[in-house]
């Protein structure tokens, strides 16, 4: 079988992906046409050209302002809707979206407006494709922690609909610590908690996340290879870390692909997962992703299927739900 049937055939999850990083730029005109905003660019085309990163603040910049096409709830939902198309034939039983209130919220879109819309995809993607999903409230980092306060109070009256929280957004300058409360109060109301951290900061803020903010699972975390003592602890631990290879080569976390240090944390014994981030404008979704990274790394289908099985594993789910993908 050939290396892509085989790894749509693997049984997979998506942890980590931004929704508002799947809009891809026919949608964003579309949408900026149907809502009457008027966007950066001229065309589908001039987008994706400005789409050359030098880093992740240079992404956020065009992410943010790509954003602004999302009005409706129909938007939400139209959005959350194309993602969960391209990830059942990807071959992801089961996705974790992370969503950014914030950017909607300061625009004067409602809460419930974005919650509603993306919570109607995830029923209609279960009905149509038999896909599970979770929704993950990202807190903005580059934001106070009283900002974040402020969207949790907006997030109350849904939090039957919310799985957990995250952080996001830029990270240096903005280590876990500036979140220490609020996400102690995310912590007391049951919440699953994540944080982005050794994307492009250091390892320390990867121990921040786990001393601090207590997370139980690691985005990126890349950087945790700079730091021996602690690399022996994500692997004693089984910290999950979800990892974004096209992401990390798109924002220079990495020259290129082949000088990812993704098969070092595996062999180091971490609990690696593989995930798109930001997909519509990294270049490939979930599946891309574990194709290129296979070929850039020369990974064995071993150790395709452990970073496959690490996925299902990582989910927030219980063990009933799990069960069938194992
Ligand atoms: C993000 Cl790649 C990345 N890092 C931090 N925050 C983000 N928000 C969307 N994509
Ligand atoms: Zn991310």
């Amino acid at each position: 079988m050939d290396l892509e049937q085989y790894l749509r055939a693997l049984p997979k999850t998506e942890l980590h992906l931004h929704i508002e990083g799947t809009l891809e730029p026919e949608l964003m005109f579309a949408l900026a046409a149907r809502n009457r905003v008027a966007l950066p660019w001229r065309s589908v085309e001039e987008t994706r050209a400005a789409y050359a990163f030098d880093d992740l603040q240079s992404f956020l910049d065009l992410y943010y302002a790509g954003a602004a096409a999302l009005l409706h709830e129909q938007d939400f939902f139209d959005l959350a809707m194309a993602y969960f198309v391209r990830a059942h034939a990807d071959g992801v039983v089961h996705a974790e979206l992370f969503f950014d209130p914030q950017t909607h919220t300061a625009r004067g879109v409602a809460f419930a407006t974005v919650l509603d819309g993306l919570e109607r995809a995830c029923r209609e993607a279960h009905a149509r494709y038999g896909i599970s999903s979770r929704l993950i409230l990202c807190f903005l980092r580059h934001l106070s922690e009283e900002d974040g306060f402020a969207t949790l109070e907006q997030a109350l009256p849904h939090l039957a609909r919310i799985h957990g929280v995250g952080l996001d957004s830029s990270e240096r300058g903005h280590p876990p610590s500036k979140f220490v409360r609020l996400f102690a109060r995310c912590r007391e109301l049951g919440l699953h908690c994540v944080a982005h951290a050794g994307e492009e900061g250091p390892p320390a803020y990867i121990v921040e996340a786990l001393d601090l903010l207590k997370v139980e699972r690691i985005d990126h975390g890349v950087r945790a290879a700079e730091d021996p003592a602690l690399l022996e602890r994500l692997a004693r631990e089984q910290v999950p870390l979800t990892v974004c290879p096209l992401s990390n080569v798109k924002l220079r976390v990495f020259p290129a692909l082949q000088q990812h240090n993704l098969k070092i944390l595996l062999d180091a014994g971490l609990k690696v997962t593989i995930n798109s981030d930001d997909p519509a404008y990294f270049g490939g979704y979930v599946l891309e992703n574990y194709r290129q990274t296979a070929e850039a790394l020369q990974l064995s289908r071993a150790e395709l299927r452990r970073l496959a099985r690490n996925s299902l594993e990582a989910a927030f789910v219980g063990d009933a739900e799990r069960a069938p993908w194992l």
